[in-house]
């Protein structure tokens, strides 16, 4: 407690070198790190989060680094977050990223850190969330989280934020497709990157059509919260009008071309949300969020310390189940009901 009290004073007091600590232990999962987390809580929330998610190299990093710069004109510090999943290291900044962004490395007003994943218990979410709330603590006007957009624990992050930007390039057919195999609902604002490139207006269109085609069909306008499906559905969340079009925003990241509108996507999405009630209805789906990853990795940690304290190590058990000697489903049953008992 006292460990974890000084060093949340540190952070609170906006020392670097303390976040930078925090966050380590955070990722080593140190056992003092949590007590530092709680007692931050009550300091966090003040934070504007928002969330960049697309393909791998659509170009998130490039834009990230000029939202920075943006924010930054308008005398807002920021948090970045860049998660990497692809990248085996934790606990620094991935190369790529720190180049990219090293204008902004000697900026005091901002701070960036970089994740892997490592296999956490509670997902990236978890990890994710923890790098958010130091950020928040640390006083970070704006927040922004990278994240590729391949997978649910991608999704889950992107439900993080209080604007999701995804990120499309154009003269990739398929990749519309998986934009709309998952993105497409957590998406308050498209960037299609690349813009420079061939192919952007059919990029364009095809956001347009897909947009258009779930107004039609489903009859209800693209709002992230709404949209708030896998365990934050809830449809006492959605903001109360639920008018709001995700607008497409052609940015050329590398020529810093369209990223003043991208911003002003942003900000109208933030007022909307402000406007509306959406923000409390926003914050408390993140809460949701963070809430259901913490308890996710609590249950899953207590199951798995019962697992082997009752039926042998993990990898034993897996190489049973392997073998088909035993049955996951009956054995996560049993685990479970042992849980409750
Ligand atoms: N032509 C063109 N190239 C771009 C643009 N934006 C980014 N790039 C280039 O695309 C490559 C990938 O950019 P990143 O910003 O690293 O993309 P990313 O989405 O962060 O990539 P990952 O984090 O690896 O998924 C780099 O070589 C950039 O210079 C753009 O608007 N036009
Ligand atoms: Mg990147």
């Amino acid at each position: 407690m006292t460990t974890g009290s000084s060093i949340a004073d540190r952070v609170l007091a906006g020392e670097v070198r303390a976040a930078a600590r925090l966050m380590r232990d955070l990722d080593d999962r140190q056992p003092g790190a949590e007590a530092a987390l709680r007692a931050l809580f009550p300091r966090t929330g003040r934070a504007y989060v928002i969330g960049l998610t697309g393909a791998p190299g659509a170009g998130k990093s490039s834009l990230t680094d000029r939202l920075i710069a943006h924010h930054r004109a308008q005398g807002r510090t920021v948090g970045v977050v860049a998660v990497d999943p692809t990248s085996p290291f934790t606990g620094g900044a991935i190369l790529g990223d720190r180049i990219r962004m090293q204008d902004h490395a000697l900026d005091p007003g901002v701070f960036i850190r970089s994740l892997g994943t490592r296999g956490h218990l509670g997902g990236l979410s978890r990890s994710t969330a923890d790098l958010v709330q130091v950020l928040d603590a640390m006083g970070k006007d704006v927040i922004l989280v990278e994240t590729v957009g391949v997978g649910q624990d991608e999704i889950e992050v992107a439900n993080l934020a209080h604007t999701v930007v995804v990120v499309a390039v154009p003269g990739m057919g398929d990749d519309v497709q998986a934009i709309k195999a998952g993105v497409l609902e957590i998406a308050d604002v498209f960037a299609v990157n690349k813009a420079d490139r061939e192919g952007a207006d059919r990029t364009v269109r095809d956001l347009q059509g897909m947009l258009e085609l779930r107004r039609t069909v489903i009859g209800r306008p693209g709002d992230h919260d709404a949209a708030h499906h896998f365990e934050l559905a809830d449809p006492g969340l959605a903001a109360p009008d639920g008018t709001w079009e995700p607008p497409i925003v052609r940015t050329v990241a590398v020529r810093d071309e369209g990223t003043r509108e991208l911003v002003a996507a942003i900000d109208a999405h933030r007022a909307h949300l402000e406007a509306g009630g959406g923000r409390r209805a926003r914050d408390t789906a993140r809460a949701r969020a963070a809430f259901v990853a913490v308890l996710r990795e609590r249950l899953v940690q207590g199951a798995l310390e019962r697992l082997e304290a009752e039926m042998g190590r993990l990898d034993a058990v897996a190489e049973r189940i392997a073998a088909r000697e035993a049955d996951p489903y009956a054995l996560a049953d049993e685990l479970a009901a042992r849980l409750r008992a």
